[in-house]
């Protein structure tokens, strides 16, 4: 098949209650291009280093770390899904509801402890990759294979496509936010310290653990959250149903679900981004139920979801059959 250029798609200021990603290109038409991957050594050393750290922590869990450590790393864990999932996703890169000053002060040290980049840039990367996905201009194409999705892309220079389109993608709402400015200038002080720094010495201060074990163990929690999130991107564009939209390639994975606390249905989230649930029912969905206190107490709120009108017409339209279009609601 012949190899199309990327066709140019409607730029201009956002609207907040305009779905930011809907208006994507057709993708069944592009294949990825068989250019040389440019690898960045310093990327593979690092990542070989912190792997190597991370394995080593784990051995620590069963060796001598204290149980306190581990646990306390598992909490760290699902405080950073959370900076990545209702912050840098829901709230920031798609908009899908609005949050008060205090939430987003939480949500950017959770992000920050995730170490996923800035909100700015993690955002801008997701905006194209909903808008051009699987395409060169994609940067986590899932047609170059699940490793260059999962993480070779970040061991990589990114395709000239994705910059290029990129530069498209309207990112002034997240600049227009002083926070964000302050976390994207100052990301390079503040991430050593709040995803390195602070969780290494808060066990050696308040539990007497040792460095070795704090520093380990807080690496290893660093790992599983990475390879956790890089699941949405892999394995959630490859193996499970399409019960929305059996024409793009994302599916719902209900194992993704459970490590990434709620973002793997992403079959329902490629076809409706805006919804805050990223999901059109609550099941395997931590990242909703945390959404859903903070509503109550009024720091989430214009909460944008989807009708069971419309999910049940784009069902029958392009679902692949899977849908339990009878019992609709049963099992929220
Ligand atoms: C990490 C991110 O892991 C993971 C994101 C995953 C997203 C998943 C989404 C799934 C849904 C949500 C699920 C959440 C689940 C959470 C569960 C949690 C348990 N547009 O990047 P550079 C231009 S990070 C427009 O250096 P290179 C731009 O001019 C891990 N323009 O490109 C830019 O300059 P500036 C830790 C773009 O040189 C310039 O290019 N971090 C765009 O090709 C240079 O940009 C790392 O490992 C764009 N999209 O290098 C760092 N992109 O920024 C890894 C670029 O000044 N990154 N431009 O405007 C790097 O080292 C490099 O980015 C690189 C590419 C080597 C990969
Ligand atoms: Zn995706
Ligand atoms: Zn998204």
């Amino acid at each position: 098949r012949e190899k199309q250029p990327l066709p140019s798609l409607p730029t201009g200021p956002l609207n907040e209650c305009d779905d930011i990603v809907t208006d994507k290109i057709p993708q069944d038409t592009y294949e990825p291009d068989d250019r040389p991957i440019d690898i960045v050594w310093r990327n593979v050393v690092v990542f070989v280093i912190l792997h190597s750290v991370a394995l080593y922590g784990l051995y620590l869990c069963f060796i001598s770390a204290m149980w306190t450590t581990t646990i306390y790393g598992i909490l760290l864990y699902q405080m950073s899904a959370f900076g990545i999932t209702g912050g840098a996703h829901r709230l920031w890169a798609h908009r899908s509801y609005k949050a008060k000053w205090p939430l987003k002060v939480i949500l950017l040290i959770c992000q920050t402890l995730a170490h996923q980049n800035s909100v700015i840039e993690w955002s801008r990367d997701h905006r194209v990759h909903h808008k051009f996905q699987e395409t060169d201009a994609d940067p986590h194409n899932a047609k170059r294979g699940f490793f260059f999705s999962h993480m070779g892309w970040l061991l990589c220079k990114k395709h000239q496509e994705v910059k290029n389109k990129g530069k498209g993608v309207d990112m002034s709402d997240l600049y227009a936010e002083p926070l964000l400015r302050l976390q994207h200038k100052y990301f390079l002080v503040l991430m050593p310290i709040v995803c390195f720094v602070l969780p290494t010495i808060i066990p050696m201060l308040l539990w007497n653990e040792t460095f070795m074990n704090a520093y380990c163990v807080n690496i290893l929690r660093y790992i599983c959250a990475l390879h956790a999130t890089w699941l949405v991107n892999s394995a959630a564009h490859m193996w499970g149903s399409k019960p929305y939209d059996k024409f793009i390639n994302p599916v719902e994975n209900r194992l993704v679900s459970f490590f990434a606390i709620g973002e793997g249905w992403h079959n329902y989230h490629h076809t409706f981004p805006w919804d805050y649930k990223a999901a059109e029912f609550g099941r395997i969905n931590l990242s909703l139920t945390i959404i859903n206190l903070f509503a109550k107490i009024g720091w989430a709120y214009d909460l944008k979801t989807v009708s069971k009108e419309m999910i049940e017409k784009r069902v029958t339209r392009t679902g692949d059959g899977s849908h339990e279009i009878w019992g609709w609601g049963d099992k929220d």
